[in-house]
Formats: C-alpha cells, sequence, structure tokens
C-alpha cells in the first residue's frame, strides 16, 4: 500500500464588520468537525457540523464530474447559484439529514446565514491503487520492482499490475507458497513472476496454453510435472497476442480546500483567503476490472 501524507493548511480568518455596532456571533469552529458529503454528479454537498454552538458550514457543486475516481486537482468557481458556500447558525442541533435529504427537516431553523458567491473550491484528489499481488510496493522506477515500472508494457504499473510480466498467470500465482522467496522453476534469470518464459523451454508461457482460454494453469500434457509452462519436456506454442483480464482495487481521498472566499451577509462579511474543509477518507473505493490492450513486442 502507498501511504501518502496530505500538508493541511492552516486556516486564516478574518472578520471585517459592516457597522462597528455588531456584535459578532460567528465563531467558524470547524477545526474538530469531519468533513462529511452526500450526493452524485450534477448535485454535490460537502458540509462540516459543528452541534457545540449549532453551526454548519457547506459546499455545493452542481458540477456534471463524477469524482474521487481519478487522481487530478480541480477547481470550481463559486458563482452563487449552482456552486456556492454557506456559513447558518441554526435555534437547534443540525444533522446530516439537513444537507442530504430530498425533503429536508422542518428544524432547526436557520438564525443567521452567509453566502458566498465568490471564490472558488478545489478538490484534490488522490489515489490508492492497488493489485494485492502480494508483492510489498517499492518507491522505485524499475521494471523489475513492485513499483512505477511497467514490465510487460501493458500501461498499468507494477505495482497494480496483478499480472506484472504479462504471462497470463497471475503474479499472486507465480510468487509460490512463500512470497519472501517468489519460486523461480527454471532456476535462471528471472523469478516467475517476471519470467515471460517460466520454464526456459524456448516457449512463451503465454503461448503454452493450448485451448486459448488466456489461463496456461490448465494446459498440463503430464500430470505428473504439472502445467505445460513448467514443463520443459513440452514445448507447444499456441500463439495468444491477449491479456487477461486484470482488477485492482481503488480507494481514493479527497480534500476540499476554499480560497478567496467571501461570506456575506445583510450585517457583515467574512473573509477566508485560504480554508481547507478538510479530507475525505475513502472517498470512493472499488474494484477496477479491464483488459489490457496487447501490442506484440517481439
Ligand atoms: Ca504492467
Ligand atoms: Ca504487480
Ligand atoms: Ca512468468
Ligand atoms: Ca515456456
Amino acid at each position: 500500500m502507498r501511504l501518502f501524507s496530505v500538508l493541511f493548511l492552516l486556516i486564516t480568518l478574518s472578520i471585517a464588520s459592516c457597522d462597528d455596532g455588531d456584535v459578532i456571533v460567528t465563531t467558524f469552529d470547524f477545526e474538530d468537525a469531519d468533513l462529511q458529503y452526500c450526493g452524485e454528479p450534477g448535485d454535490y454537498v460537502f458540509y462540516k457540523i459543528n452541534n457545540e454552538v449549532s453551526e454548519s458550514l457547506s459546499l455545493k457543486l452542481s458540477t456534471s464530474d463524477t469524482l474521487f475516481i481519478e487522481a487530478d486537482t480541480t477547481t470550481y468557481n463559486l458563482n452563487g447559484s449552482g456552486n456556492f458556500v454557506n456559513y447558518r447558525r441554526y435555534n437547534g442541533d443540525v444533522t446530516s439529514s439537513y444537507f442530504c435529504s430530498s425533503v429536508p427537516p422542518a428544524s432547526p431553523t436557520v438564525d443567521v446565514e452567509y453566502l458566498a458567491e465568490a471564490g472558488t473550491a478545489t478538490i484534490t484528489t488522490i489515489l490508492d491503487l492497488d493489485d494485492n499481488d502480494g508483492v510489498p510496493f517499492v518507491d522505485s522506477d524499475d521494471p523489475l520492482e513492485e513499483g512505477y515500472g511497467d514490465l510487460d508494457g501493458d500501461g498499468i504499473p507494477n505495482y497494480y499490475d496483478f499480472d506484472d510480466d504479462g504471462d497470463n498467470v497471475p503474479t499472486l500465482t507465480e510468487l509460490g507458497e512463500n512470497p519472501d522467496e517468489p519460486r523461480n522453476s527454471d532456476g535462471e534469470d528471472n523469478v516467475d513472476y517476471l519470467d515471460t518464459d517460466d520454464d526456459n523451454d524456448g516457449i512463451l508461457t503465454r503461448n503454452e496454453d493450448a485451448d486459448s482460454d488466456l489461463n496456461p494453469l490448465n494446459d498440463v500434457t503430464n500430470a505428473e510435472v504439472g502445467p505445460d509452462y513448467l514443463n520443459p519436456n513440452v514445448a507447444n506454442e499456441t500463439i495468444v497476442n491477449e491479456y487477461r483480464q486484470h482488477s485492482y482495487s481503488l480507494a481514493s481521498n479527497a480534500t476540499v480546500v476554499l480560497n478567496d472566499l467571501v461570506l456575506e451577509n445583510e450585517a457583515e462579511e467574512i473573509v477566508q483567503e485560504t480554508l481547507v474543509m478538510g479530507i475525505i477518507e475513502n472517498a470512493a473505493t472499488g474494484t477496477i476490472t479491464l483488459t489490457p490492450i496487447f501490442s506484440i513486442e517481439d
């Protein structure tokens, strides 16, 4: 697994009162509040609730983007209609249903409200991708390490490629019984999960697949020896220029930062140069399946 560190910026707060007689009632104390969100493309709401003083800070985004599934940083302009920020104080405790229900609850009601129609909201999504193939991540570009290198050239870096050498036998299978000492069947060149001809008989493992079902494990001429791709005495070639389906797990973290925020109501305005709303852990989780496109390299 890759570990990511997130730099939390300090929140700067300045309050400019339009009327010297006003009592400033805002606390803006959201440091201990978790950032939460609900919604879907076209209608997202990010919010923080501090029920010690019954206040909330919320960001509404009407973007049609599907958030949290790609590693990127996207900035949205607050425009007062589809995209805006609210700070509110209520006459009682507020819950997530206030933000996430199609029919918001009748109570609490809003006592004080500020609206930001200008500024930006930036969402930075970081992905954690893992092939769960039994080989620990290594921070390296070396194509023989479980890092950013792409040994088989299928477009999937080794760290989330569950078949690192592209021979259609998954790495987890090729490691053998002791992942600390990966199996090397032919005793030569690379260990099996990094070797495209595991028995060194001159026929690529991928092509020791008599029934062309993209699984060399089930093509067995001599059961006592095992699959043909591990039997140096069987060298039958069936050209298979195709990869099997790959899968990897995805988990994302998303950080939401507001910049140049001007929250206004009739009485005063609150200026926030940079306000880190927070981070949503596991904003998206799931399994990605895809079949890499095969390109002939030899
Ligand atoms: Ca690869
Ligand atoms: Ca891998
Ligand atoms: Ca291999
Ligand atoms: Ca072979």
